[in-house]
């Protein structure tokens, strides 16, 4: 080969070498930027509105990101919520969130998940684990706070005298622990206030109506001036069992309940509840920012807490109700 057909050979591989090269670093270039999340969420369940809510903001935003999303509902069960959990570890997500059901048992398969190096978000309700470098961050409301605002409205409605009758979330879930506690916090400041009865409804529509119509068959009903349930579908629930008994809700019986969803807003327009307490499900984009983050190698922050109002009837107003989207 001449020197010139050599440098020539030599030229042209090198040229090859370096397009591939630079390809190569095209190519894995857009493969990073294109590369789709993977998350597998866990949910509790389809309980009440609040949940479905939830769970529409969560399909909806991963949908809007392109995020691939496998979603599993537990339909109430911890071994499920486990099970699934799992399940993602297994199939290496990128990301695992869950909506832990109840608080307590999550430390095992949390720290099988953390043995694969797969970041978790714990979404909407508390997990009780003493290692918190088990989870990346933990984005829902304040429920404590949220026991304690329906606490002070109604020693103010009431001007402090209440016999109050009590229908409780899932038992062991966050939500109704800490929201009991926050309320129990508020009224044991006030001689006047007590709470005669409590049982739970299990965060539903059916199970609220059942338990305070039996409720209301006792003795002890009659004396009862208040209802403070953990959530609204309970609520609405018992609305339609004290209507059943000929009783007027929200006026026989003040009414105060939790989540502020649509047909709680339209209730107390209609004057059958006096008193909502927000929570917001649209937690979507929250995790999801989260979850991308992440995956950057960003910082994020360890508690994210959503903000959130009161509703009674200064506040209810059609307009309001139209603007609800849950
Ligand atoms: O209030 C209730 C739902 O965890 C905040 O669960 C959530 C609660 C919500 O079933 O309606």
């Amino acid at each position: 080969m001449s020197r010139f057909n050599r440098i020539r050979t030599w030229s042209i591989a090198g040229i090859a070498l370096l397009a591939a090269a630079g390809f190569g670093i095209l190519a894995s270039h857009s493969l990073a930027a294109d590369k789709k999340l993977v998350v597998g969420f866990s949910q509790v369940g389809a309980e009440s509105g609040w949940r479905s809510a939830n769970t529409d903001s969560i399909k909806g935003e991963a949908a809007k990101r392109g995020i691939t999303l496998r979603f599993s509902d537990a339909q109430q069960k911890q071994e499920n919520q486990i099970a699934a959990l799992r399940t993602f570890a297994n199939q290496h997500v990128d990301v695992i969130m869950f909506s832990p059901v109840v608080e307590t048992g999550w430390e095992p398969v949390l720290r099988e998940i953390k043995a694969k190096k797969i970041p978790v978000i714990i979404s909407d309700r508390r997990a009780d684990v003493t290692d918190d470098s088990l989870y990346a961050t933990f984005i829902g409301s304040d429920f404590v706070e949220e026991g304690r605002r329906a606490g002070n409205w109604l020693a103010k409605y009431t001007g402090g005298k209440a016999v109050i009758a009590e229908l409780e979330g899932t038992p062991g879930s966050a939500p109704a622990n800490d929201r009991k506690k926050g309320f129990a916090e508020v009224i044991a400041r006030y001689p006047g206030m007590k709470v005669v009865w409590s049982q739970t409804g299990e965060f539903t529509r059916a199970k609220g109506k059942e338990a305070f119509e039996a409720f209301l068959k006792t003795p002890e009903a009659k004396d009862v001036t208040v209802l403070f349930a953990h959530n609204d579908d309970m609520a609405l629930g018992a609305i339609q069992a004290m209507e059943d008994a000929g009783k007027k809700p929200g006026k026989d019986i003040i009414i105060v309940s939790m989540d502020s969803v649509k047909p709680a807003l339209e209730a107390i327009l209609a004057g059958k509840l006096n008193c909502s307490v927000e929570c917001s499900p649209l937690l979507g984009p929250k995790l999801f920012d989260a979850a991308e983050a992440i995956s950057a190698g960003k910082p994020v922050e360890k508690r994210l807490v959503v903000d959130e109002t009161v509703f009674d009837a200064s506040n209810v107003t059609q307009a309001v109700i139209d603007a609800r989207q849950y």
